[in-house]
């Protein structure tokens, strides 16, 4: 087995300060929100696996063919020696760019960050027993640390899954701003964007039958509970999957079944909830491939391939860092 290095930018102590920060500002506001990332805890991590192999989430699958058969397309054009991916979970559907850019004979090393240091340990020590290339895990937040990753030129961003769509728009253009930033002119973004579609296909992909996508949004608040001290009867708020047809995007909200008080002693909040109350939890943002293009255009990316799956559920876009 290849050496697999770990490089930590989030300590507990950072992921509980920035916890606390975020629950003091989130559940002080009206309507009260969180922001996804704090679902990843291990037990998150292995409840997102179990989503992407539910008969209703279509996501994982539709990216999975697209990457199967693009990814020596991919391997060709890019020619990288470095291949960088941003929240990468698993990594098991990188392993058709990994298999693609060996094949070519230009991979050299792979680096890859995530929030989730449980998920990034397995899937860095799994990577690095299968490619004859050095591994390095970023335990860290791609919202903060792009700067800070290793890796040589040519180097190839990915950004798989949909996952740019839990990102607002706001927080979408400072990212691939961010992403255009670290690269030099001429390296590549492999970016996986959920499409729009039949509300009722998104709106059963966020909440299915088995009720796994419901244990997962609840389990932000056993984090809370944990990291925080906190007391959230998460029984006692129901799952919420709506789409917004305005933002085009499905939300994932905990709705409060009776009256509640929690209470958060490690920042001193009291947070009192009426029944029917909802808390956001995630944006899970679907895109249209023009406003592909011109957010990629606008952040100094050119568009150079747009596929989907054969059903025309997922995109994959491969573009080229460009002057700016
Ligand atoms: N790329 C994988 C996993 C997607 S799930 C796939 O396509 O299946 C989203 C991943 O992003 C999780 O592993 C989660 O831990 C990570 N993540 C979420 N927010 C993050 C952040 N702000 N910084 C770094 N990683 C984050
Ligand atoms: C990681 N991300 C792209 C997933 C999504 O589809 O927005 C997270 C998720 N939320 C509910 N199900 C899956």
């Amino acid at each position: 087995m290849n050496e697999v290095d770990l490089t930590v930018h989030l300590t507990p102590d950072d992921i509980v300060r920035g916890l606390r920060s975020d629950v003091r500002t989130g559940l002080t506001a009206v309507p009260k929100t969180l922001p996804p990332k704090w679902f990843y805890d291990a037990r998150g991590s292995e409840l997102f696996e179990r989503i992407t192999r539910l008969p209703e989430y279509y996501p994982t699958r539709a990216e999975r063919e697209i990457l199967a058969a693009r990814s020596s397309e991919i391997a060709s054009l890019t020619g990288a020696s470095t291949l960088v991916e941003l929240g990468s979970g698993s990594s098991e559907k990188t392993r058709f760019l990994l298999d693609a850019l060996r094949d070519k004979g230009t991979l050299r090393e792979m680096v890859m960050l995530d929030v989730s240091e449980s998920a990034l340990r397995e899937a860095a020590e799994t990577l690095s027993a299968a490619y004859p290339v050095s591994v390095h895990g970023v335990v860290g937040d791609f919202t903060q640390h792009l700067a800070l990753l290793p890796g040589s030129a040519e180097r190839l961003v990915a950004f798989l899954g949909g996952t740019i769509g839990n990102l607002v728009p706001a927080e979408r253009t400072k990212f691939l701003t961010g992403v255009r930033d670290v690269l030099d002119e001429g390296e590549w973004l492999l970016l996986g964007t959920d499409l729009v579609k039949d509300p009722a296909v998104l709106v059963r992909a966020y909440d299915d039958a088995a009720g796994v996508t419901a244990e997962f949004n609840r389990n932000v608040l056993h984090v809370l509970n944990r990291e925080l001290s906190a007391d959230f009867d998460a029984a006692a708020f129901e799952h919420v999957a709506l789409w917004d047809e305005a933002q085009e995007w499905i939300e994932m909200r905990l709705r409060a079944t009776r009256p509640m008080r929690a209470h958060v002693p490690v920042v001193g909040l009291t947070v009192d909830f009426v029944e029917g109350e909802e808390l956001r939890t995630e944006v899970s943002a679907k895109f249209r491939p023009e406003r592909v293009r011109s957010e990629l255009a606008d952040a100094g990316f050119e568009l150079r391939e747009w596929w989907t799956d054969r059903d025309g559920r997922f995109g994959v876009s491969l573009s080229r860092a460009v002057a700016r």
